[in-house]
């Protein structure tokens, strides 16, 4: 559990856990020069240099240690990352040198820091706000490359400057206001009611999107899925079986041998996706369509819908349908991407595309510069969903959003209805209120334990 006491010096391993050649002990408080010019051997840098600096020398340890050699980073105003005086001491990696220092540390009054005080004392200074804080534990804690670029996007910036400039706008709408109020006996009209609710729409528009871009964000955080969808026999199944190595689907001849939609979750290109493949499409030329196939149909039509990205597989190897010659013509029209595959590659070819990727399950032919398409189509895709952000903001936000956007319906109702301006105003005051704790320029130590808490020691 943090502790909301930013006045005591703190210290903690900040290298990562497990054998390592360089280790890391960072300081933060008012205390740690006294502390440093008790038990570090070196020129401590003066306390009004303006700006950080190293410096070599060593720790005094009890024996049989002796003295543990390292770099001292100090920085020792405010322009730190806790904007306290703080340093890092840099030395062996290994844990019982690293223990000892921390332990004299200790006896100069320097106590173990709690898991995330170091990211809370920057957001209690406001150096970062509470969507920055959780966006670096989302970077801390991401378990992949893409739970990393979210988490990144959001440390840049990320929610909080729609936010923020929501709060500007409503802030001015409210001082307008309340200007209003104060000249009220003079009959001065500051804003206009037509002025206050196309203002208070316009926010409400905002929060709205929003609202549906955490929305997207719950969807969009599953692993991307990638479905083969084709005519059957078109070696779907075989291509799903290239990429996951393990052949899971069976393959045979006999079109319609996948009768219900298998998923393999795979890596390409560092990406973990799910490839699905599903039965393959009969329709429209086959007029003798068995219930069973009906069903698989129906699946592969859900499924598809459902998709990041398909994957149109045509048999290169014979001519294109009526039906494939359709799906192609309307490919660029579809609502989910899709990439166009030619298969079986290494047979004679009976037709040719320009945007059609050539492929053969059998040779290994093409995979590379398919799965690099794929890979390209989804982070593509990913990148125009904006405003993705870490699982732990989108939770603590969602219901604050939820309540400005319904209180600020009711502004715009009091503000039609004629009510009077005192009551719009307060009732933009709750709105901010709530604006304020998506940021946390108004937090409870509640909050602040939820989110600190899940922090690891040092960060
Ligand atoms: N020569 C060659 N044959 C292939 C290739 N890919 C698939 N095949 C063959 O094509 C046939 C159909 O392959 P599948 O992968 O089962 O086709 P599917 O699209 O899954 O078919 P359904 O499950 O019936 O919809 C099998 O006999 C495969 O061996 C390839 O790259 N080259
Ligand atoms: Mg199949």
């Amino acid at each position: 559990m943090p502790s909301f006491d930013v006045q005591d010096s703190i210290a903690a391993i900040a290298s990562p856990p497990g054998p390592a050649v360089r280790g890391v002990i960072r300081m933060s408080g008012p205390e740690i020069r006294s502390a440093l010019q008790a038990c570090f051997y070196g020129a401590l840098p003066d306390e009004s240099a303006k700006r950080s600096s190293v410096t070599s020398g060593w720790i005094d340890v009890e024996e049989p240690l002796g003295r543990v050699a390292g770099d001292l980073f100090y920085w020792p105003g405010t322009a730190s990352y806790t904007r306290q005086r703080s340093a890092e001491f840099h030395c062996s990696g290994s844990l019982p040198v690293l223990a000892e220092v921390m332990r004299t540390l200790g006896q100069f009054g320097i106590r173990q820091a709690a898991p995330g005080e170091f990211t809370m004392r920057a957001f209690l200074a406001g150096r970062i706000d509470l969507t920055r804080a959780e966006a670096v534990l989302g970077v801390i804690d991401s378990q992949s490359e893409r739970e990393m670029e979210v988490a990144l996007r959001q440390l840049a910036g990320g929610l909080s400057g729609p936010v923020s400039d929501l709060q500007d706008g409503l802030l001015e709408v409210l001082a307008e206001i309340e200007a209003g109020l104060d000249f009220v006996e003079d009959d001065i009209e500051f804003i206009s009611q037509d002025a206050i609710l196309q203002a208070l729409g316009k926010s409400q528009t905002t929060i709205q999107m929003i609202l549906q871009q955490i929305d997207q964000r719950q969807i969009s955080q599953q692993i991307p899925q990638v479905v083969l969808w084709g005519r059957p026999n078109a070696g779907k199944s075989c291509l799903q079986n290239a990429f996951a190595g393990n052949a899971k689907a069976i393959v045979s001849d006999v079109a319609g041998t996948t009768r219900d939609y298998l998923t393999a979750t795979t890596t390409i290109d560092g990406m973990e996706l799910q490839l699905i493949d599903t039965a393959g499409t009969l329709q429209s030329t086959d007029q003798r369509v068995s219930p069973i196939q009906m069903l698989a149909e129906d699946q592969t039509e859900s499924v598809t819908a459902a998709a990041d990205l398909t994957i149109l597989c045509v048999d290169g190897s014979r001519n294109l349908d009526a039906w494939e010659q359709q799906q192609i013509d309307e490919m660029a029209g579809m609502e989910v991407p899709t990439l166009l595959v030619q298969t079986k590659s290494d047979l004679p070819q009976q037709w040719q595309h320009p945007v059609a990727i050539s492929i053969s399950s059998e040779t290994g032919r093409g995979l590379e510069a398919l799965g690099k398409a794929i890979v390209g189509q989804l982070r593509e895709a990913r990148s125009t969903a904006s405003n993705e952000m870490v699982a732990s903001t989108a939770h603590r936000c969602f219901e604050s959003l939820e309540t400005a956007g319904q209180e600020l319906q009711l502004a715009c109702q009091y503000c039609q209805a004629g009510q009077g301006d005192e009551i719009v105003a307060s009732v933009l005051r709750v709105v901010l209120d709530h604006l304020s704790a998506v940021t946390g320029k108004v937090f409870t130590d509640d909050i602040l334990d939820r989110v600190f808490s899940r922090f690891c020691i040092g960060k």
